[in-house]
C-alpha cells in the first residue's frame, strides 16, 4: 500500500543548500535559503543566546513536560515587543502559546481558521511557498492577488481589490514586515489604508511576523501588525524567533489569538492547545527558554538588541552598495536599496538563474530571489558582474 504514495518534489529552497555544498569552487556564493550571514559569511550563534544557554544549562533542574502551550513565560515576555509596551495584551484580548517555529504557528493558525468555518484565505503572490502548501494540506482555498509591481512598489490596487471582493468566510494572510520573497513592504500609510479596509470588509487577518527587527527596527517592523490589530475585532498572529534570535534549527515561535471579548480567549486558545496535541503534543523547549532568559535580563536584552542592530546595519550596507551599482547589464539594482530584510528579487529568467549557478557559482532561488545577507564586501562585485554578464 505504501507504494501507492506518489513521489513529492523536494523543497526547492532547502535543496539549494545541498547543491551549494557540493560545488567545489572556492569563490561560490550562497544566496539561497534565508539565514543571516555576517560580513565573513558565517551564521554564528548570537552572543546573547550563548550567554542565556549557559545560564539555562546551569540552572535548569527539570525537563518534565510543560503542556501543549509550552513556556508561557517566553510567550508573555515577547508580547510587549510584538504588541507594544502600552497594552501588550490589548486589554485582556490577546493570549498566546509556544509553537515549533513560525511554521508551527502558521500550521495551527490556519487549522484554527479552517475549524472556525472559514473557507478561503486571501494571499499576495509571490509568497513564502509554505503558505500555499499548508493551505493546500488543510483544504483551505487560496485567493491570490499580486503583491508587488515591477517598479519595486507594492501593488495597492491589487490588495484593495482583493479586500473589496472578499466574501463572507474569507481570511487574509499578510506578511508583517520584510516580505518574503520580494523585500517590498507596505508603507505606514498603506498599512493605515489596509487596516481600515480589512475592518470594513469584516475579514479575519492572519499576520505572519517572521523577521521583526531585521527590516527597520523592532518597533518600526511592528507598525502594520499593530495598526491592523487596533482596527479589527479578531486576528491571529504567527511569530517566529528563528531569524531575530538566530535559532533556526531550534524551532522557536509563538501563536497569538486576539478575540473581541476577553471571555472568549480561553475557548479560542483551547483549540490551539488541542490542535498542538494532535500535531506535536508540545513544542521543543530549549530555544524558547533561552529567549525567555534573554528577555528577563536587562543586560542580555540590550546585547541581543545590539546584535540585531548590527545585522540590520550590515544588510542596509549591502543594499546601499547594490543600489549604488545602478544598472547591472539589463537589471536595475537601484530598487533593492529601499527594500527590507533578508530578501529581494532580481528579475532574472529561469535560464539566467541557472547560468548564474553553472557559470558563476552563484546560488539563488529559481524565482530570482536572493538572500542579501549572502553578499559581503568581498563577493558583491562578483555578484554584480555576474548579473551584468547573464543579462548582457
Ligand atoms: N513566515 C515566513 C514569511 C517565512 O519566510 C518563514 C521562514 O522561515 C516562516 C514564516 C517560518 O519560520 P520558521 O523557520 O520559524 O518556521
Ligand atoms: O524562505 C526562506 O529561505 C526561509 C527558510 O521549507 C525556509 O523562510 C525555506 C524553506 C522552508 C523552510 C524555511
Amino acid at each position: 500500500m505504501l507504494t501507492n504514495l506518489q513521489q513529492q518534489p523536494a523543497d526547492a529552497l532547502l535543496a539549494l543548500i545541498k547543491l551549494h555544498n557540493a560545488d567545489p569552487r572556492a569563490d561560490k556564493i550562497d544566496l539561497g535559503v534565508g539565514v543571516y550571514r555576517t560580513g565573513e559569511g558565517d551564521t554564528p550563534v548570537f552572543r546573547s543566546i550563548k550567554a542565556a544557554e549557559a545560564k539555562l544549562v546551569a540552572g535548569q533542574d527539570s525537563k518534565a513536560y510543560l503542556g501543549p502551550e509550552g513556556d508561557m513565560g517566553f510567550v508573555e515576555a515577547l508580547m510587549p515587543y510584538i504588541f507594544g509596551k502600552d497594552s501588550p495584551d490589548m486589554g485582556g484580548r490577546i493570549e498566546g502559546m509556544q509553537t515549533p517555529g513560525g511554521t508551527g504557528s502558521l500550521r495551527l493558525a490556519l487549522a484554527m481558521v479552517k475549524r472556525a468555518g472559514y473557507k478561503r484565505i486571501i494571499v499576495g503572490t509571490p509568497s513564502w511557498p509554505n503558505h500555499a502548501q499548508i493551505c493546500a494540506d488543510l483544504g483551505l482555498g487560496v485567493v491570490e492577488f499580486n503583491h508587488a509591481l515591477p517598479s519595486g512598489h507594492t501593488d495597492m490596487d491589487a490588495v484593495r481589490a482583493a479586500i473589496t471582493e472578499a466574501q463572507e468566510g474569507d481570511a487574509i494572510l499578510l506578511h508583517g514586515c520584510c516580505h518574503n520573497p520580494t523585500g517590498i513592504d507596505y508603507t505606514n500609510e498603506q498599512w493605515d489604508d489596509i487596516a481600515q479596509r480589512i475592518a470594513d470588509a469584516g475579514i479575519l487577518p492572519v499576520l505572519d511576523l517572521a523577521y521583526q527587527g531585521l527590516g527597520m527596527g523592532m518597533e518600526e517592523d511592528a507598525y502594520g501588525l499593530r495598526r491592523v490589530l487596533v482596527a479589527v475585532p479578531e486576528a491571529l498572529i504567527c511569530y517566529s524567533c528563528d531569524k531575530n534570535f538566530g535559532l533556526y534549527r531550534d524551532r522557536v515561535g509563538a501563536l497569538y489569538a486576539m478575540v473581541s471579548d476577553p471571555a472568549d480567549r480561553a475557548k479560542v486558545m483551547s483549540n490551539g492547545h488541542n490542535l498542538a496535541r494532535a500535531n506535536w503534543s508540545q513544542p521543543p523547549d530549549h530555544g524558547a527558554a533561552a529567549v525567555r532568559l534573554i528577555l528577563e535580563d536587562e543586560a542580555l536584552t540590550a546585547d541581543w538588541l545590539a546584535e540585531l542592530d548590527e545585522m540590520r546595519d550590515r544588510m542596509r550596507q549591502v543594499r546601499a552598495r547594490l543600489a549604488a551599482a545602478g544598472l547591472a547589464g539589463a537589471v536595475d539594482l537601484t530598487p533593492l536599496g529601499g527594500q527590507n530584510g533578508l530578501f529581494s528579487i532580481v528579475p532574472l529568467s529561469k535560464d539566467q538563474v541557472l547560468e548564474m549557478r553553472e557559470k558563476h557559482g552563484i546560488y539563488m532561488a529559481g524565482s530570482g530571489r536572493i538572500n542579501v545577507a549572502g553578499l559581503t564586501m568581498g563577493n558583491i562585485d562578483k555578484f554584480i558582474g555576474a548579473v551584468a554578464d547573464v543579462t548582457a
